[in-house]
């Protein structure tokens, strides 16, 4: 089944970038975030495969849109993340951010983190509902991070998973400096993220950044057939779980998310963002600045 819940709330931001939202207005929802409902299971995709799913900031608010619809819909139980086609995201639209930058007066990095990214990571943490990453094809930069914000991820035996931000001069955001070492630990996490090596979805499994690996062509069915599991069990128990661990494991989320906008917009003011990007997109290697 394909449409909205409901009606989509719009989505504000406020000067800190955290979004509210107008009682009972309605907004068309983006075809850029579909929602489908099969009995208690929402699954949210990103639906821009022509390129790769990259995010723009159209997606981005969508995506808040309809976690915050999931969040308050009691018919919901599990929520689903996944792409359409041939992978979940490519992360930042890197020609997007390109047009931002050359815009007049413009947002700064962190302000962009702030609106966008930082919304939905913690809207995914801040939902007492299993959020499920169903992960095919490629995963990197930002995509990778919000993965990682979820639950649990399952991947399919195709997934390639790339935090990619230091080939551009970036940290990983989107709360990927903190839930990538947490889940596989410090070194490894830097290794990740200094070499932005791709990953298949087998070692993924064994260094814990994935949960299980299914074969791709069963990849909706398996998810489908794990969140079902979690729509029959408790809605409190396994809410106030989530709860539980958040505080425990990660109870600094939200100010870590404004220092982690904070860290990466010293890396965007230098010169290996642009050079990153342009080179990127021009085919080419990067020729980063000496410090
Ligand atoms: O302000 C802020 O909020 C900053 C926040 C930033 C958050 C971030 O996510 S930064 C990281 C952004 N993402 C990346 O740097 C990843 C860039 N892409 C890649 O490294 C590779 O494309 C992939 C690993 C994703 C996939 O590789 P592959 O070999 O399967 O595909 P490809 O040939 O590289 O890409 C296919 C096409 O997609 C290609 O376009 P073309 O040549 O067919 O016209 C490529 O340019 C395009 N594409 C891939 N990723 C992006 C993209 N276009 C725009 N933005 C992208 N992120």
């Amino acid at each position: 089944m394909s449409g909205s819940l409901r009606p989509a709330p719009l989505v504000f931001f406020d000067a800190l970038g955290w979004f509210s939202l107008a009682g009972g207005e309605a907004a068309p929802m983006s075809d850029l975030i579909t929602h489908e409902r099969s009995s208690a299971i929402l699954t949210l995709r990103l639906n821009r495969p022509d390129k790769l799913n990259a995010l723009n900031d159209e997606m981005t608010a969508a995506l808040v849109a309809g976690l915050e619809a999931a969040a308050t819909d009691s018919r919901v139980r599990v929520i689903v993340l996944a792409g359409t086609g041939r992978g979940f995201s490519a992360g930042q639209d890197l020609e997007a951010f390109v047009k931002m930058k050359q815009t007049p007066g413009p947002v700064s990095v962190a302000d962009h983190l702030r609106r966008g990214y930082n919304v939905v990571a913690r809207r995914i943490r801040e939902i007492e509902k299993p959020v499920i990453a169903s992960l095919n094809g490629i995963a990197a930069g930002v995509g990778l991070s919000l993965a990682l914000c979820c639950d649990v991820r399952i991947a399919a035996d195709d997934a390639q998973l790339t935090l990619g931000f230091s080939k551009i001069g970036l940290i990983p955001d989107g709360g990927g400096s903190l839930m990538l070492p947490a889940l596989v630990g410090l070194g490894r996490a830097l290794e990740l993220a200094w070499t932005s090596d791709r990953i298949g979805a087998v070692e993924a499994l064994a260094i814990g950044l994935v949960n299980r690996v299914v074969p791709t062509d069963r990849l909706a069915e398996e998810t489908a057939a794990y969140a079902a599991r979690f729509a029959e069990m408790s809605p409190i128990a396994l809410g106030l779980t989530k709860r539980a661990f958040n505080r425990s494991v990660i109870p600094n989320f939200v100010q870590w998310l404004e220092e982690e906008a904070v860290v990466q917009d010293l890396a965007a003011n230098g010169p290996d963002l642009l050079e990153g990007v342009r080179s990127f997109l021009e085919k080419r290697k990067p020729a980063f600045a000496t410090p």
